[in-house]
Protein backbone atom coordinates (compact mmCIF):
# COMPACT_ATOMS: atom_id res chain seq x y z
CA UNK A 1 0.00 0.00 0.00
CA UNK A 2 1.38 3.39 -0.87
CA UNK A 3 1.17 6.00 1.83
CA UNK A 4 -1.20 9.22 1.54
CA UNK A 5 1.03 12.12 0.40
CA UNK A 6 0.73 13.79 4.07
CA UNK A 7 1.95 10.73 6.04
CA UNK A 8 4.94 10.09 3.02
CA UNK A 9 6.13 13.60 4.20
CA UNK A 10 5.64 13.31 7.64
CA UNK A 11 8.90 14.70 9.32
CA UNK A 12 8.77 12.88 12.56
CA UNK A 13 8.03 9.57 10.75
CA UNK A 14 10.93 10.32 8.56
CA UNK A 15 13.14 11.02 11.23
CA UNK A 16 11.78 8.29 13.35
CA UNK A 17 12.93 5.94 10.47
CA UNK A 18 16.14 7.56 9.69
CA UNK A 19 17.41 6.83 13.78
CA UNK A 20 15.78 2.97 13.31
CA UNK A 21 17.33 1.93 9.80
CA UNK A 22 19.32 4.46 9.29
CA UNK A 23 17.23 5.57 5.93
CA UNK A 24 14.13 6.96 4.50
CA UNK A 25 12.96 6.97 1.21
CA UNK A 26 10.91 9.68 0.28
CA UNK A 27 9.12 9.91 -2.56
CA UNK A 28 7.79 13.59 -4.29
CA UNK A 29 10.01 15.77 -2.96
CA UNK A 30 9.76 17.57 -5.84
CA UNK A 31 7.67 17.34 -8.87
CA UNK A 32 9.05 15.24 -12.23
CA UNK A 33 9.19 18.77 -13.78
CA UNK A 34 11.23 20.45 -11.44
CA UNK A 35 13.41 16.99 -12.04
CA UNK A 36 13.41 17.63 -15.64
CA UNK A 37 14.17 21.69 -15.07
CA UNK A 38 17.02 20.74 -13.01
CA UNK A 39 18.62 18.35 -14.73
CA UNK A 40 18.30 20.29 -18.21
CA UNK A 41 20.39 22.71 -16.22
CA UNK A 42 22.80 19.99 -14.84
CA UNK A 43 22.97 18.60 -18.43
CA UNK A 44 24.23 22.02 -19.80
CA UNK A 45 27.01 22.19 -16.90
CA UNK A 46 27.69 18.80 -17.76
CA UNK A 47 28.76 19.89 -21.79
CA UNK A 48 30.45 22.70 -20.37
CA UNK A 49 32.42 20.96 -17.50
CA UNK A 50 33.43 17.41 -18.87
CA UNK A 51 37.43 16.27 -19.42
CA UNK A 52 38.82 13.47 -21.16
CA UNK A 53 39.23 11.67 -17.75
CA UNK A 54 35.72 12.04 -16.60
CA UNK A 55 34.70 10.74 -20.25
CA UNK A 56 37.19 7.58 -19.47
CA UNK A 57 35.63 7.47 -15.96
CA UNK A 58 32.23 7.38 -17.00
CA UNK A 59 31.48 9.63 -14.28
CA UNK A 60 30.64 13.23 -13.15
CA UNK A 61 30.87 15.19 -10.23
CA UNK A 62 29.79 18.56 -10.71
CA UNK A 63 30.49 21.21 -7.82
CA UNK A 64 29.97 24.73 -6.80
CA UNK A 65 26.40 23.95 -8.25
CA UNK A 66 24.53 26.45 -5.83
CA UNK A 67 25.96 29.49 -7.53
CA UNK A 68 25.97 27.80 -11.32
CA UNK A 69 22.35 27.47 -11.78
CA UNK A 70 19.41 29.52 -9.43
CA UNK A 71 17.66 25.82 -9.95
CA UNK A 72 19.88 24.24 -7.72
CA UNK A 73 20.46 27.07 -4.63
CA UNK A 74 16.45 26.45 -4.52
CA UNK A 75 17.04 23.16 -4.43
CA UNK A 76 19.23 23.46 -1.24
CA UNK A 77 17.08 24.92 0.57
CA UNK A 78 14.00 23.15 0.42
CA UNK A 79 11.52 23.15 3.29
CA UNK A 80 10.76 19.84 3.65
CA UNK A 81 15.01 18.33 3.85
CA UNK A 82 15.92 21.53 6.07
CA UNK A 83 12.89 20.51 8.33
CA UNK A 84 14.06 16.76 8.14
CA UNK A 85 17.59 17.65 9.03
CA UNK A 86 17.09 19.89 11.57
CA UNK A 87 14.40 18.10 13.70
CA UNK A 88 16.95 15.13 12.92
CA UNK A 89 20.31 17.15 14.29
CA UNK A 90 17.91 18.74 16.58
CA UNK A 91 19.38 22.25 15.53
CA UNK A 92 17.57 24.90 13.79
CA UNK A 93 21.05 26.50 12.74
CA UNK A 94 22.01 23.43 10.32
CA UNK A 95 24.84 24.18 7.78
CA UNK A 96 24.89 22.68 4.19
CA UNK A 97 28.43 20.73 4.31
CA UNK A 98 28.63 20.09 0.69
CA UNK A 99 26.02 20.30 -2.20
CA UNK A 100 27.13 18.68 -5.61
CA UNK A 101 25.64 16.49 -8.79
CA UNK A 102 26.90 13.05 -9.24
CA UNK A 103 26.13 11.50 -12.95
CA UNK A 104 27.16 7.94 -14.01
CA UNK A 105 27.67 7.29 -17.30
CA UNK A 106 26.15 3.83 -19.03
CA UNK A 107 29.23 1.97 -18.58
CA UNK A 108 30.02 2.97 -15.63
CA UNK A 109 30.77 -0.32 -13.34
CA UNK A 110 32.39 0.38 -9.98
CA UNK A 111 31.36 0.10 -6.32
CA UNK A 112 32.95 2.64 -4.16
CA UNK A 113 31.65 1.67 -0.29
CA UNK A 114 31.83 4.56 2.37
CA UNK A 115 30.50 5.96 5.03
CA UNK A 116 30.17 10.49 4.38
CA UNK A 117 32.52 12.99 5.52
CA UNK A 118 32.94 14.12 8.35
CA UNK A 119 32.89 10.78 9.39
CA UNK A 120 36.59 9.99 7.11
CA UNK A 121 37.85 12.18 9.89
CA UNK A 122 36.94 10.89 13.52
CA UNK A 123 38.39 8.01 15.20
CA UNK A 124 36.58 4.64 15.28
CA UNK A 125 33.94 3.55 16.83
CA UNK A 126 32.68 6.54 15.83
CA UNK A 127 30.22 8.28 18.34
CA UNK A 128 26.65 8.01 18.10
CA UNK A 129 25.74 11.42 18.37
CA UNK A 130 24.11 13.49 15.88
CA UNK A 131 26.64 14.69 13.52
CA UNK A 132 25.05 14.91 9.95
CA UNK A 133 22.70 14.09 7.57
CA UNK A 134 23.29 12.97 3.55
CA UNK A 135 20.48 13.60 1.08
CA UNK A 136 20.33 11.73 -2.63
CA UNK A 137 18.07 13.93 -4.81
CA UNK A 138 17.16 11.71 -7.86
CA UNK A 139 16.79 13.67 -11.22
CA UNK A 140 16.29 10.35 -13.02
CA UNK A 141 14.38 7.17 -12.94
CA UNK A 142 16.56 5.39 -10.17
CA UNK A 143 16.45 1.62 -11.38
CA UNK A 144 18.50 -1.40 -10.55
CA UNK A 145 19.78 -0.88 -14.17
CA UNK A 146 21.06 2.42 -14.35
CA UNK A 147 22.60 2.63 -11.22
CA UNK A 148 19.97 3.66 -8.07
CA UNK A 149 22.60 3.57 -5.28
CA UNK A 150 23.68 0.78 -2.95
CA UNK A 151 22.78 0.97 0.69
CA UNK A 152 23.39 -1.14 3.96
CA UNK A 153 19.99 -0.44 6.14
CA UNK A 154 21.02 -0.41 10.04
CA UNK A 155 24.72 -0.12 9.08
CA UNK A 156 24.86 3.90 10.88
CA UNK A 157 25.03 1.79 14.02
CA UNK A 158 28.27 -0.14 12.79
CA UNK A 159 30.26 2.51 14.10
CA UNK A 160 33.12 2.31 11.63
CA UNK A 161 33.69 2.08 7.51
CA UNK A 162 32.55 -0.71 5.49
CA UNK A 163 35.69 -3.70 4.84
CA UNK A 164 37.72 -2.72 2.76
CA UNK A 165 37.06 -5.88 1.03
CA UNK A 166 33.68 -4.86 -0.18
CA UNK A 167 35.48 -2.37 -3.08
CA UNK A 168 34.38 -4.80 -6.26
CA UNK A 169 31.75 -6.59 -3.70
CA UNK A 170 28.09 -6.75 -3.52
CA UNK A 171 27.60 -7.78 -0.03
CA UNK A 172 24.22 -9.77 0.60
CA UNK A 173 23.12 -7.10 2.90
CA UNK A 174 22.75 -4.54 0.53
CA UNK A 175 19.52 -3.08 -0.82
CA UNK A 176 19.58 -1.21 -4.29
CA UNK A 177 17.64 2.78 -4.34
CA UNK A 178 14.78 2.74 -6.75
CA UNK A 179 12.27 5.62 -7.21
CA UNK A 180 10.69 8.24 -9.59
CA UNK A 181 12.89 11.00 -10.24
CA UNK A 182 11.87 13.95 -7.28
CA UNK A 183 12.48 11.21 -4.74
CA UNK A 184 15.09 11.41 -2.50
CA UNK A 185 16.95 8.84 0.16
CA UNK A 186 17.78 10.70 3.45
CA UNK A 187 20.20 8.76 5.73
CA UNK A 188 22.44 9.05 8.37
CA UNK A 189 26.04 10.43 7.47
CA UNK A 190 27.70 7.26 8.90
CA UNK A 191 25.18 4.72 6.51
CA UNK A 192 27.64 2.67 4.20
CA UNK A 193 26.65 3.27 0.75
CA UNK A 194 27.62 3.26 -3.01
CA UNK A 195 27.76 4.33 -6.13
CA UNK A 196 26.53 1.15 -8.53
CA UNK A 197 27.26 -0.26 -12.54
CA UNK A 198 25.30 1.84 -14.73
CA UNK A 199 23.99 -0.49 -17.11
CA UNK A 200 21.67 1.26 -18.75
CA UNK A 201 22.13 2.95 -22.42
CA UNK A 202 20.77 6.49 -20.37
CA UNK A 203 23.31 8.84 -18.13
CA UNK A 204 21.49 8.48 -14.34
CA UNK A 205 22.02 12.15 -12.32
CA UNK A 206 21.50 12.88 -8.62
CA UNK A 207 21.94 15.78 -6.56
CA UNK A 208 23.69 15.06 -3.22
CA UNK A 209 23.17 17.47 -0.38
CA UNK A 210 24.83 17.01 3.10
CA UNK A 211 23.61 18.65 6.18
CA UNK A 212 25.60 19.13 9.67
CA UNK A 213 25.43 20.65 12.87
CA UNK A 214 26.74 24.58 12.54
CA UNK A 215 30.05 23.72 14.91
CA UNK A 216 31.04 21.32 12.41
CA UNK A 217 33.53 22.04 9.65
CA UNK A 218 31.79 22.07 6.37
CA UNK A 219 33.69 19.84 3.73
CA UNK A 220 33.40 22.64 1.07
CA UNK A 221 34.33 26.28 1.48
CA UNK A 222 30.05 27.46 1.05
CA UNK A 223 30.92 30.76 2.26
CA UNK A 224 32.91 31.24 -1.11
CA UNK A 225 30.13 29.61 -3.05
CA UNK A 226 27.59 32.24 -1.17
CA UNK A 227 29.43 35.05 -2.22
CA UNK A 228 28.64 33.80 -6.35
CA UNK A 229 24.86 33.54 -5.32
CA UNK A 230 22.24 36.29 -6.71
CA UNK A 231 20.04 37.67 -3.88
CA UNK A 232 20.72 34.73 -2.00
CA UNK A 233 17.29 34.42 0.73
CA UNK A 234 17.51 34.48 4.60
CA UNK A 235 17.71 30.33 4.72
CA UNK A 236 20.00 30.41 1.95
CA UNK A 237 23.00 32.18 3.66
CA UNK A 238 22.04 30.37 6.97
CA UNK A 239 22.72 27.33 5.16
CA UNK A 240 25.99 28.20 3.59
CA UNK A 241 27.27 29.43 6.51
CA UNK A 242 26.85 32.95 6.58
CA UNK A 243 25.44 32.98 10.20
CA UNK A 244 27.76 30.78 12.02
CA UNK A 245 30.33 31.85 13.94
CA UNK A 246 33.42 32.37 12.76
CA UNK A 247 36.99 32.04 14.48
CA UNK A 248 38.82 35.57 15.24
CA UNK A 249 41.47 37.04 17.37
CA UNK A 250 40.68 37.54 20.71
CA UNK A 251 41.05 40.97 21.15
CA UNK A 252 42.22 42.16 18.21
O1 LIG B 1 25.67 8.74 -6.98
C1 LIG B 1 25.49 7.82 -6.17
O2 LIG B 1 24.75 6.86 -6.40
C2 LIG B 1 26.17 7.85 -4.83
C3 LIG B 1 27.34 8.79 -4.77
C4 LIG B 1 27.96 8.86 -3.41
O3 LIG B 1 27.70 8.09 -2.54
C5 LIG B 1 28.90 9.91 -3.09
O4 LIG B 1 29.32 10.62 -4.00
O5 LIG B 1 29.28 10.05 -1.90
Amino acid sequence: MVDAPDKQHDVSRIVAEIQACGYCIVPSVIAPEKADEARAALERLLAEEITDEMRAAKTQRVGGIAYKDPIFAELLELPLIVKIWQSFLDDDDIVCSTWSANTSYPGYDDYHWHADYPYWWINQPWPLEKVCGQTILMLDDFSEENGGTGFVPNSHMKGHMPPAEWKTQWPAEAQILTGLRGSALVFHGALWHSARPNRSDKARSALLGMYTRPFFLQMEDMLAQLDKVENPSDMLRQLMGAKRYQPSIVGA
